[in-house]
């Protein structure tokens, strides 16, 4: 199956690299050259001979070089099945010639599109003979060699060096390549056309439903995955869009279905969080929501005791870990086996405290060597590690799949700032109420919902995610249930679950549990044994009274919510966990007696006019 290559066409765009693969070719292998205008002349210069394609066929370049290779010459010399009686005998009469192999690229359609260009010029742009050339090369490829890019010029160098000539398998290989790219430039060239007929106004006539024209996408393989969301869900795996990329390098580990989908809300709220406050920012992720998120704000000694970390200790971090620490603690039995993300570059200070907590990956733009150390130590070797790469840009439309629909809409692409906040202040005192920090957590609370499963509300303090509701049907009830974990984080901070006197050798996590259920205080006959076998000595209680009485100290709280509150009840639940600071968009008929509300409890509202629901 090996073929030795005796002529091939090169009819190049882009140049690079082609004089020393026709010099290799023509000087040491004795290929004879065929050539198009631009590529001819490039060949020339580097003296090289060449044969002008023109010339081959008996017919000239024409209609501005649109007519170069269009001719029964070139595709006949391409497709003939060598061997075949019949097509030898069409060969004989046509005086048409074998061509082994076709080296090109096309022209540049979607550079120059980048590039602003005219209509006209991007129509211009589109190659007709070089795809033709392509797919010709590629049917044929069990005579017939297709090269597309330089980057396999050496590897078909190396084959014609070991082998004499190409074998099927790179030929096969090649055209599978070739077949690709012909699909991802028509796939450009498509949904470049259907964007002309959107912005000159004429989608409506182009279709005959009406609805907008057709777009094509191809996507490229790029790993399978274990399975979907659960193990039965096989095959599963990802892909990227053909000519673009993927937004991380998996540098450890093996990541799955829900870890990539973690990722990637979780890298784009610390990115987010990072680009809007100025500081180093840390998410948490379960089960594609934030069980905590924060920005590098440093701790007070009480919050040092509740994180069992020494005040010292805490001074010295650095603000990505300062950050990390701060979004596991928010909800650390959520957290239990998490997605971290980090927005700069993860230290060892880092990779130090991740170490010691159960957890499933990260994602972060880079890591210092130890740190990197580190991480993929964890978990036997398995813990995930992925960089994110700083300058990927995804598509403004994004496209998902349910039981054969394919929806498409506009990335949430909104960036959140402070004049969300500040523009429409609509309690007493106006935006004069608000204070710098009031503004710093209205705009934490509301990137971290923006990447939270709706109906959801974040309540955030001192630049710290304290209680994330996710994923509820009513927006109350999720009010309540991230108010819950507001009072836990906050009496997590209580004198007597500070106090509480752990047996040496009861693990963090089950340190983390115990002082959740102590807080909640529900316990079953049976579970309070287990529970009281954890203590040196047991503890006493911590009653409702005096749960009351420390929450009666918590103010200065944000809450956020994805879409607007429908009714008072919200607010005078939030009233509970010591919020301050409402976000929200508004919108609601009731808005007017919610701010009443707000004004009744001492708060201040704003109105920020956009929805973040997130699904
Ligand atoms: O205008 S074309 O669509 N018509 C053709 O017949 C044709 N043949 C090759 N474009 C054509 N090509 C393209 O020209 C190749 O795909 C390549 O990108 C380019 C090389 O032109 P030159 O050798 O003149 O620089």
């Amino acid at each position: 199956d090996i073929v030795p290559i005796t002529r091939a066409l090169i009819s190049v765009s882009d140049k690079t690299g082609i004089v020393d693969l026709c010099t290799f070719l023509h000087t040491t292998k004795n290929v004879e050259l065929l050539s198009t205008g631009g590529t001819a002349k490039a060949l020339r210069d580097a003296g090289l001979p060449c044969i002008d394609v023109s010339e081959y066929t008996g017919s000239p370049e024409c209609l501005d070089g649109r007519v170069k290779t269009l001719h029964p010459k070139v595709h006949g010399g391409l497709l003939a099945v060598r061997g075949n009686a019949k097509h030898e005998q069409d060969m004989l009469e046509n005086k048409i010639g074998k061509i082994d192999m076709t080296i090109l690229n096309l022209y540049p359609f979607a550079a120059t599109v980048a590039s602003g260009a005219e209509f006209g010029q991007c129509i211009e742009n589109i190659d007709i003979g070089g795809p033709s050339m392509l797919r010709s090369t590629a049917k044929n490829h069990a005579f017939t060699t297709i090269v597309t890019g330089p980057d396999q010029y050496d590897e078909i160098k190396a084959c014609i060096e070991d082998h004499g000539g190409t074998t099927l398998a790179l030929r096969k290989k090649f055209a599978a390549r070739a077949f690709a790219l012909s699909a991802s430039y028509d796939s450009a060239i498509a949904t470049w056309f259907a964007k002309q007929l959107e912005e000159g106004g004429e989608s409506s006539s182009s279709s005959s439903n009406g609805s907008s024209p057709v777009v094509t996408r191809v996507y490229k393989p790029e790993f399978p995955l274990k399975y979907g969301c659960n193990p039965h869900q096989k095959p599963a795996g990802i892909s990227s869009l053909l000519g673009a990329d993927l937004p991380f390098t998996v540098l450890n580990g093996t990541p799955g279905y829900i870890n990539l989908l973690d990722a990637a809300n979780a890298w784009l709220l610390v990115k987010e969080l990072r680009e809007a406050t100025g500081l180093a920012a840390a998410s948490s992720f379960k089960h594609v929501s934030p069980a905590g998120a924060a920005v590098a704000v440093p701790l007070t000694d009480v919050e040092c005791a509740a994180y069992e970390i020494t005040p010292d200790a805490a001074a010295n971090l650095t603000p990505t870990a300062l950050a990390y620490l701060r979004a596991r603690n928010a909800d650390p039995m959520c957290s239990f086996g998490d997605y971290a993300a980090v927005s700069d570059v993860v230290d060892e200070d880092t990779a130090l405290i991740l170490k010691k907590e159960v957890s499933d990956g990260i994602v972060a733009p880079g890591y210092t060597p130890q740190a990197l150390d580190i991480l993929k130590s964890k978990k036997g070797g398995k813990f995930i590690v992925l960089e994110a790469k700083a300058n990927f840009v995804p598509d403004a439309v994004e496209y998902r799949e349910v039981y054969g629909m394919t929806f498409s809409q506009r990335r949430n692409d909104v960036v959140i700032t402070k004049e969300h906040m500040t523009k429409n202040v609509v309690t007493k005192g106006g935006v004069s109420a608000l204070t710098e920090d009031a503004i710093r957590d209205m705009i934490v609370a509301s990137i971290c919902v923006k990447y939270t499963q709706s109906n959801s509300v974040g309540f955030a303090k001192d630049g710290m995610m304290v209680g994330v509701g996710a994923g509820q049907q009513s927006r109350v009830d999720c009010v309540k249930l991230a108010g819950r974990k507001v009072s836990t984080w906050y009496l997590r901070q209580h004198p007597k679950v500070l106090g509480l006197q752990f047996k040496a050798g009861v693990k963090r996590q089950d340190r983390v549990n115990a002082r959740v259920r102590y807080i909640e205080g529900d316990f079953t006959d049976e579970e309070r044994v287990r529970w009281e076998a954890q203590f040196e000595t047991v503890p006493e209680p911590l009653t409702d009274v005096e749960k009351n009485e420390f929450m009666k100290k918590a103010t200065g709280v944000t809450i956020s919510s994805d879409a607007f509150f429908p009714f008072r009840d919200s607010i005078d639940h939030a009233s509970k966990v010591g919020v301050s600071f409402v976000a929200q968009p508004g919108g609601s008929v009731q808005d007017a007696q919610v701010t009443e509300c707000c004004d009744a409890y001492g708060m201040v509202m704003s109105l920020t006019d956009v929805r973040l629901f997130h699904h």
